[in-house]
């Protein structure tokens, strides 16, 4: 008798995704209005110009989503980072949002890594993990230890899943063959729920107030039986358009899209969303009271920056911030209108928007491709010491395409600013107290440890996938990359 062959981890991931999808939109409903906002707008612009983008875009897009989780303790993360491994998704990056926001968690985001992993589908889940040694008071981090330490965020089913599908070998298409088809299945059932919200807590709502003192996150963490996701993000060709859009229908949209301006030539990442609802929760079994923790957000990807061009944008976002502070202290009143204009103007003069300059100065990622091989063998002989001009020349000659490297990853600022406008006003918290004992190269080690090994460089990453396309064009050329 014939068995079926397992789902591979794509499949078993494009099976999450849209599961959770299904689920958050049944939980809030108003995502599901986002997503129908999007896919008129991203219809619209692709019938507009089928050209913006490449058809590997194009059909990613309608699937492509982000999520986002925070989870309580080293050990609850150990557990999901192994769960989110059988789908293809590695730990890429790491977020220091105490460093960056004065929030006490930091982040690494659980994605594909391979070129082809990417197409099929990119879901990715942004994962933050509470630092409980930044909640000073001993009572308090007591409270929040025993809460945690009572949960159990994972089924035991979805265990002895995880177990079958860890000792398999992957097959030579990518199966997880430790599962059958059945119980592949099966387990993306068990996973789906871990992401739930639930409307009750087992906190008494005097405990959570405590908790919501130190910091409305830490509540938001410690309070609930599980890591719910807190938001699920679809993609989109026009934010501009889905935010003006957002507002026409009266959704509570977050006033300034976050990350760069809008350019010709789109890079890293730019969001916005609706404000987070607030929710009745059921405290301890009786006392009824209200939780802000779940938003929508949307978000356009552009391309991917190296280091160089990374470093050039945060000294344009730092200049933003000088410009309307110097307005501020002279008496002005910065509106967001205004602050709109301060950024696009400071990125008009500073960053440029053309192919030829960000390939040239060497600010962007690049998948190259032949495009005349007669003409690209020739130039290719006359390689110059600048990598970077001598491959813009070859582009320039119309010997190589270039189709910039779409950025997978996240912004800290954004997210950062995504967090605040998502939290009731935090005051100077209590976590504020033992900032100084934070020390980062350990805090780095403490989540790499456990995600169980290292956090993968997205920068290195990028470089991996644009050196690999030239290994691809030596090959068709029949000459040497190095
Ligand atoms: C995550 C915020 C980060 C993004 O898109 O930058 C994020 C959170 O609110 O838990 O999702
Ligand atoms: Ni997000």
């Amino acid at each position: 008798c014939t068995t079926s062959p397992s789902l591979t981890s794509t499949q078993l991931r494009t099976l999450l995704a849209s599961s959770m999808s299904s689920m958050y939109r049944t939980e809030v409903p108003l995502y599901g209005d986002l997503l129908s906002i999007i896919s008129t707008v991203n219809s619209s612009i692709i019938s507009r110009d089928p050209t913006l983008i490449s058809d590997d875009e194009i059909s990613r897009l309608s699937v492509e989503r982000h999520g986002a989780i925070r989870v309580g303790t080293a050990s609850e993360l150990t557990l999901l980072s192994r769960i989110f491994r059988i789908f293809g998704m590695h730990p890429v990056g790491y977020y220091d949002l105490w460093k960056d926001a004065r929030l006490p968690i930091h982040a690494t985001a659980f994605r594909p890594v391979t070129a082809q992993g990417l197409l099929k589908n990119p879901f990715r889940v942004f994962c933050s993990l509470l630092r409980m040694h930044l909640i000073a008071n001993p009572s308090t981090r007591r409270l929040a230890e025993e809460l945690l330490g009572k949960r159990k965020i994972v089924s035991t089913r979805c265990i002895e899943l995880l177990h079958k599908a860890e000792e398999s070998t992957v097959g030579s298409e990518g199966e997880v063959n430790g599962l059958t088809r059945d119980e592949a299945v099966e387990f993306v059932e068990c996973v789906v729920p871990i992401f739930a919200w639930h409307p009750t807590s087992p906190a008494t709502v005097d405990e959570y107030d405590r908790l919501a003192k130190t910091h409305p996150l830490v509540a938001d963490i410690v309070s609930f039986r599980g890591p719910h996701i807190n938001h699920l993000t679809p993609r989109t060709l026009d934010i501009d358009a889905v935010q003006r859009a957002m507002v026409e229908q009266g959704m509570d949209a977050k006033d300034v899209v976050e990350g760069p301006p809008k350019r010709d030539w789109a890079v890293l990442l730019r969001q916005t969303s609706f404000h987070a609802l607030s929710e009745a929760v059921v405290f301890d079994g009786e006392v009824e009271g209200k939780h802000k923790a779940r938003f929508g957000e949307i978000e356009a990807r552009g391309m991917a920056l190296t280091r160089k061009g990374a470093r050039l944008y945060d000294e344009l976002m730092v200049k933003v911030g000088e410009v309307k502070r110097e307005m501020e202290t002279s008496g002005e009143r910065v509106d967001k209108e205004q602050c709109g204009g301060i950024l696009e103007k400071v990125f008009r003069d500073g960053f440029p928007d053309t192919r030829d300059a960000l390939l040239r100065q060497g600010l962007g990622w690049w998948a190259f491709e032949v495009r005349d091989a007669r003409k690209a063998k020739a130039m290719w002989q006359d390689r110059k010491e600048n990598v970077c001009g001598w491959l813009a020349d070859l582009v320039d000659a119309g010997a190589l395409d270039a189709e910039p490297i779409t950025y997978e990853d996240f912004l800290p600022a954004s997210a950062a600013g995504i967090f605040q406008s998502n939290l009731p006003q935090a005051t100077q918290s209590q976590a504020g107290e033992a900032m100084a004992e934070v020390d980062e190269a350990e805090a780095r080690k403490r989540l790499e440890l456990a995600v169980g090994g290292i956090i993968l460089d997205y920068s290195t990453l990028y470089s991996e996938q644009q050196r690999q396309s030239l290994v691809e064009v030596g090959e068709v050329l029949r000459v040497d990359v190095d």
